[in-house]
């Protein structure tokens, strides 16, 4: 049994993440601004399942509300053995000349400095044990860029990068970090990039079979039960007919 962090877990990956350890029995903390949602989902995991399950309301983004959510954390679901850094958003698709300021805050904050919060509050914890594993979500958009979504790569391109900085900084202390890059996948993701524009985001996945959230949750449930020599550094998952960020066949 684990103590298992996964923020943004009241939708689309988190949530199925969630729904999928929760039939192993651990100790499941899980993190959004949806309180209805969050609560709603751990009401119904406290029923179905043996886990034990705590809900944490807050914003990835307020650094303050990080610190206090975290220090909140009952002694039961500590020390935390396993961080998923999944919350994160795209926002519009637009070129760099015309992209609205809020629109790239609101990514910037969320999809790095939401992750390096969460992380540098929660790896202490792993450190001080010499064990733990951090799970982040990048996508194919941290190895390639495609028109309009300039900033949203850039961000995941960061998780790139700060994965691998957590790997060598973490590495003597025996922590594992993987980084699961997917592609296309049919969650909320484009309904939040359209601002609930439904009409768009369901042209995104038309034509071919996008991945589904359900996909994401099988591969950390093996990403998780490998042995202890055993770290995967990056999956990177697509659907089938998806070549890369740009290329999908329909
Ligand atoms: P969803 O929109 O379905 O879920 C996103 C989750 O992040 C929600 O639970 C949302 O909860 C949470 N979240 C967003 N902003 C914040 C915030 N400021 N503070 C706390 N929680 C927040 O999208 P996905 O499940 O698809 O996305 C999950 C991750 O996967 C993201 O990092 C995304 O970039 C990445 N990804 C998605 C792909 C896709 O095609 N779907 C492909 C590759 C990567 P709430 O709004 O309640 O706060
Ligand atoms: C989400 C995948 O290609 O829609 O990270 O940006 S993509």
């Amino acid at each position: 049994m684990k103590n298992i962090l996964i923020t943004g877990a009241s939708s689309g990956f988190g949530e199925a993440i969630a729904r999928n350890l929760s039939r192993q029995n651990h100790r499941l903390i899980l993190t959004a601004r949806s309180g209805e949602k969050i609560h709603q989902l751990c009401e119904e995991i406290k029923q179905k399942t043996q886990s034990e399950v705590l809900p944490l309301v807050f914003d990835v983004r307020d650094p303050e509300a990080c610190e206090k959510a975290i220090a909140s954390i009952p002694d039961t679901f500590r020390p935390i053995d396993v961080l998923i850094n999944n919350a994160g958003l795209a926002v519009e698709l637009d070129p760099i000349h015309t992209g609205a300021l809020e629109d790239w805050e609101r990514m910037i904050d969320t999809n790095i400095k939401g992750l390096l919060y969460i992380t540098r509050l929660v790896a202490p914890m792993m450190v001080e044990r010499k064990r733990g594993h951090i799970i982040n979500l990048g996508s194919t958009a941290s190895h390639e860029v495609y028109a309009g979504g300039g900033v949203y790569c850039a961000t995941k391109h960061a998780v790139l990068a700060l994965t691998k900085a957590m790997r060598t900084d973490f590495l003597p202390y025996g922590i594992k970090v993987t980084m699961i890059s997917p592609g296309a996948a049919e969650t909320n993701f484009s309904l939040v990039r359209f601002h609930g524009n439904k009409e768009k985001a369901d042209k995104v996945y038309a034509g071919y079979d996008p991945l589904v959230a359900e996909d994401i949750a099988q591969i950390v449930e093996f990403v998780l039960s490998r042995p202890p020599h055993v770290c995967l550094n990056e999956v990177v998952v697509t659907p089938t007919a998806q070549f890369n960020g740009v290329i999908i066949r329909k």
